[in-house]
């Protein structure tokens, strides 16, 4: 099955369970109505029966719950019909205004309702994790603990169910010079520390539909100016996204902003470089990375964003070289979509790739993972699936030692109509 089989597949259960769930609500609104009705002027009466019936009637009812803290209440108790808030909705630039009425393209993007609204489910998970998160994370505490703290989070808001819904990639928890790909392995001992800078990357998806959006969190002061610049040049990628929109205008768009920033410390200034071996992303199917790059420096491909099309845009800053290479102990490991039928002779990888397949799919997983499906000493037959090409390996990414880096990450639709800033929140 291909991916977009399965994701319409998917969508089309949610659409069923979605009318069935508007019916049953419309029904016992109905029941309540007529009960209200039947009472008619006796509306004061003190009845001990009658209040008791109708606070059992209230209970059966589903009546939104508020959420805990830690953020544990799923999303659905919360949102009782089901309809998940829409992100920040931007007009098309000039040249493609004319999206925003037109009924044809309206048409056109109400067919992929459950797909938006599955996206949304995922994006108000994140927002709710993270600003828990913002609020919680403080120096002190191992990397360990911070990303139990916010997976189990996300497990819990979306409802992890199998491949349905659940966690999209492993939380990166990047310390100062490392930018991307860092995520704990048992035993990990890095804590966080003071005046360390930190980017959270999560991701969630439901059905597949994977919002993935980072933030930086620094006790560095000295450090403002380049989380800043990282911000603006995010919100500059997401200015400069569209449907026709060129990457290679975008990267450049994003670079000039990220490079008027300076970082000064220990009396020594920085530059703010755009790290221009990273880049943000389309977004497909149960598939974190589809075929194109939304660069973050000029000098890119002339590639254009089309109708419909979901990306990260991503920037990331650094006061280092603006350049990364892979480095320390790797996490992160997703399955290789373009793997055709290889023939496996170990019967330990073939089984741990039995795990893996259904455990997560296509989707990127780490080693904590593994271990909390219950897979144990798999680190040889991990590292055959690697050399086989069945499994990619995503080692962490880091500029030279003693630098920082910073990085802001949303997920954005190019809607027929508008353009939707899936993941934007009041933090970020
Ligand atoms: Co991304």
């Amino acid at each position: 099955m291909t991916d977009n089989e399965v994701a319409s597949n998917a969508a089309k259960e949610l659409e069923e369970k979605l009318s069935l769930k508007e019916n049953e609500a419309r029904e016992e609104d109905g029941e309540e109505d007529e009960e209200e009705a039947g009472k008619g002027g006796e509306d004061n009466a003190s009845s001990a029966d009658k209040k008791k019936k109708k606070k059992k009637k209230s209970k059966k009812k589903k009546t939104p719950q508020e959420q805990t803290v830690p953020p544990r209440v799923g999303l659905s108790k919360i949102f009782v019909n089901k309809k998940y808030p829409v992100g920040e909705i931007v007009d098309y630039a000039e040249d493609n205004l004319w999206r925003t009425t037109n009924e044809e393209k309206r048409a056109l993007d109400r067919q992929e309702n459950n797909h938006w609204n599955d996206l949304r489910r995922a994006a108000e998970t994140h927002r709710q994790v993270r600003q828990y998160a913002q609020s919680a994370i403080q120096p002190g505490m191992s990397l360990t603990q911070i990303a139990n703290l916010i997976e189990d989070g996300t497990r819990s808001l979306v409802e992890e169910d199998g491949l349905n819904s659940g966690i999209g990639f492993p939380t990166g928890l990047n310390l100062n010079h490392i930018a991307a790909h860092y995520s704990p392995n048992a035993g990990d001992t890095m804590t966080l520390k003071d005046k360390d800078v930190m980017k959270v990357d999560i991701g969630v998806h439901v059905n597949g539909h994977i919002v993935d959006s980072a933030f930086t969190m620094s006790w560095n002061p000295d450090c403002d100016p380049l989380l800043a610049a990282v911000k603006a040049a995010t919100n500059t990628g997401i200015r400069e996204a569209g449907i026709d929109a060129r990457m290679s205008e975008i990267g450049e768009a994003i670079q000039e902003t990220m490079e008027s920033y300076e970082v000064e410390m220990n009396g020594k200034t920085y530059p703010v470089k755009s790290i221009r071996n990273l880049s943000g992303h389309d977004i497909k199917p149960y598939s974190i990375h589809g075929s194109k790059s939304v660069p973050i420096v000029k000098g890119g491909e002339d590639v254009k964003m089309e109708e419909g099309e979901t990306f990260a845009i991503e920037t990331f800053g650094s006061t280092g070289r603006g350049l990364v290479h892979a480095d320390l102990e790797c996490s992160h490991y997703a399955k290789n979509q373009d793997a055709g039928h290889i023939p496996l002779r170990l019967p330990r990888a073939k089984a741990l790739l039995n795990s893996i397949t259904q455990n997560f799919g296509t989707l990127p997983f780490c080693r904590r993972y593994l271990d909390r499906v219950g897979e144990s000493k798999y680190l040889m037959a991990l590292n055959n699936l690697v050399s086989a090409g069945i499994v990619h390996d995503y080692p962490p990414l880091v500029d030279i030692k003693g630098s920082y880096s910073a990085q802001f990450e949303h997920t954005i639709v190019l809607h027929p109509t508008q353009k939707e800033v899936v993941s934007r929140g009041d933090d970020y």
